[in-house]
Formats: C-alpha cells, structure tokens, sequence
C-alpha cells in the first residue's frame, strides 16, 4: 500500500490545550505519526512511502471559505502582536453567533480567535498553518496516487487531522478538513463518481457533516461515541438537508462500547446503506481513538478489532483512501493503523 507522508506536519506541535479548567498537555503529539511511521516501517516493502506534491489553495477553498483561510493564515502572528501567550492562539471571546449579529462581524484581532472556532482545542501554534496545509497536500496526492496508479489503497498519513473542521469554523485538534478535501477532489478532479466517507474515528465528525449536509455525493456514514464530543452533533435525526435528505447517516454507539457490538454495527451500515449506496470510492475517517487504552475515546476496542474493521471495509470491494484522524494511545497507535491497513489488504486479497 502507498502511504503518503510529510516531516512538515512537526511543526505543529501546541504545548498545552484546554480541559476541564486546566491546561493539560497537547494530546494530538507529533509523536503519534512518528510511531504510525515506526509501525509501517516494520513490515518492509508492504507499505511504500512517498512524498506528498504541492497542490496549491484551491482544493482547499472547494471546502473552507476565503475568510476563513486568511484568519488561520495570519491568526499566530496577530495574537504574538497583540501580547498573545506565544504556545498558541486561544479564544477570550466565543462569537455564539446568534449573539454576533448572525456572523457579520468577526471582531478584530482578539474577536476572530473565537470566530473562526467552536471550541478551545483547535489551538493554533506557530507552525500550524505550514503543517495543515502539508497535511492537505499528503491527503491529495494520496488520491492522485490512489486513482492514477489503479491501486486498490492508499494512505494519506496526516496530521493535524481534519473532520471536526467545518468550512470556517476550527476545533477538536482540526483545521483543514482534509477527508472531505480529498472528497471533493476526487469528485471534481478525478471524476471519480460516487464517494462514502466512512469516519470511524471515535469522534462524531461535525466538520464533514455539515460540509456535505446538502450534497447526495458524497454519502457520510460516522459511527461514534455519544454522548461525548464534539457534543451538539452526531445524533440520529441528522440525515441532511434538501437534496443531501437520506445521505447523512449517524450510528451512535454507547460508551464502553467493545468488539462485537462495533463490528455488529459496522457490519450492519457496510452491508446496508453503504452497499445500497454503491459508491465507486471509499474515503475512511481512520481514528484508533476507539482503542481500550486511549485516554480521549471512550470505547473498549481491541488491537485485533482493528484488523477485522480493515477485513469489513474490504468487504465492500472498492478502492479506499485511508486518511488519518484521532486516536492518542502512543504505545499501541502504530499497531492500531497498521492493523486496519493490512486487514483491509489480507481482506482485498494482495
Ligand atoms: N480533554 C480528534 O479525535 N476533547 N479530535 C476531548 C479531552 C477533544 C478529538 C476532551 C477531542 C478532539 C480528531
Ligand atoms: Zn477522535
């Protein structure tokens, strides 16, 4: 399987975010993808690595709007200006926007912060922007290499991950939306057709849904914890909107959930909606943040679940673009991706 990979992504690294009052080290470390990495190193030439291609802004703003994208770009070097505590930019003002004047204004310097995010853990550092961007282009050439090489897989190796960022809203450790990026290259791009963004990170994915809440193509299928965050999305009755009615589908799982019942339930979505879909590629949300041992998920999975998640994704017979998301077990992260990978391949029949 290629796997697409960029060093840019360290340059992100926030030292603190927020929790439960406090300030607690940053969860989503550049060390996870170093372990990624270490992992897939182990088993040869099963995984080849390669270097992501420059793909420019556009594909970026097919999701995010302009505004949005010049905040981000400029929003460290404005809060160090304005005496802003230099480990990272953090809202003082939350713009609820129906207390905004329904979004037209977005503040000023210390206003946008809280702006352009829902919550105090989309932390921007000083080397955030770089490596979100870099993300984006590992997730893209991924796909080009996915499409043009006819591979059955591929896998974008990203990071900060992307699908609890809406089109101008940062949070949860998310910035680009880099899933719902590549979906929509793929769709325009490659032409590629019909696309199921199957997210099975722990977290409900609010930044792909509400991008494509409107859309029929891509379908969006998030199997999550709930109740937990991201809190105000992820409930069944969330289907989507207008001609995207029907093509939003929600299963969420109680906390503790384990093993069976997460293959039960991902087996039921994959062999009905998502077979009935038909879709021609599968874009996997791939979060390990459902593992027993991590300490931001709360699901009780094992690391052999992970390989049966990659046989069931299998199952449906399309080619699939893996790109990263959450998961923060340092010890067994590596194992965890690695599993799902070469599950999917053991199941693809390579
Ligand atoms: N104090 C992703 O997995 N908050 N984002 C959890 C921890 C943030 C997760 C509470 C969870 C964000 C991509
Ligand atoms: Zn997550």
């Amino acid at each position: 399987m290629k796997v697409v990979y960029s060093p840019v992504h360290a340059r992100h690294n926030p030292p603190v975010s927020f929790s439960l009052g406090r300030f607690v080290p940053f969860k989503e470390s550049p060390q996870r993808v170093d372990q990624i990495l270490a992992s897939l190193a182990s088993f040869g030439s099963e995984f080849e690595l390669a270097d992501p291609v420059d793909h420019g802004m556009e594909p970026i703003k097919r999701v995010h709007t302009k505004d949005y994208i010049a905040y981000f770009q400029n929003a460290y070097e404005k809060w160090v200006k304005r005496g802003g505590n230099p480990d990272g930019v953090f809202p003082e003002y939350l713009a609820v926007r129906q207390f905004a004047n329904g979004g037209k204004k977005s503040g000023g310097d210390l206003g946008e912060p809280g702006f352009y995010c829902f919550d105090l853990e989309g932390v921007i550092a000083e080397g955030t922007f770089v490596a979100a961007v870099a993300a984006v282009n590992v997730v893209l050439t991924a796909a080009d290499l996915m499409v043009d090489l006819h591979q059955t897989s591929a896998f974008a190796l990203c990071r900060p991950p992307g699908h609890h960022a809406q089109e101008d809203l940062c949070g949860g450790y998310c910035f680009f939306n880099n899933a719902s990026i590549a979906t929509r290259y793929l769709i325009e791009q490659k032409k590629v057709g019909k696309v199921c963004i199957l997210d099975i990170d722990y977290h409900h994915g609010n930044g792909t849904q509400s991008i494509f809440y409107k859309e029929s193509n891509p379908l969006y299928v998030s199997l999550h914890g709930s109740p937990d965050y991201p809190m105000y999305w992820g409930d069944v009755d969330e289907d989507g909107e207008g001609e995207g009615k029907g093509f939003n589908v929600n299963v969420p799982l109680p906390l503790g959930t384990r093993d069976p019942e997460y293959i039960h339930a991902l087996k039921t979505v994959v062999e009905t909606r998502i077979s009935e879909y038909d879709p021609d590629v599968i874009v996997v949300s791939l979060g390990v943040d459902t593992f027993i041992e991590d300490t931001v998920g709360n699901f009780l999975l094992t690391s052999d679940c992970y390989t049966e998640i990659g046989n069931v994704i299998a199952s449906l017979g399309k080619q699939t673009l893996f790109v990263m998301e959450g998961g923060y077990d340092i010890p067994a992260i590596g194992t965890n991706v690695t599993n799902v990978l070469r599950g999917f391949d053991h199941r693809f029949g390579k």
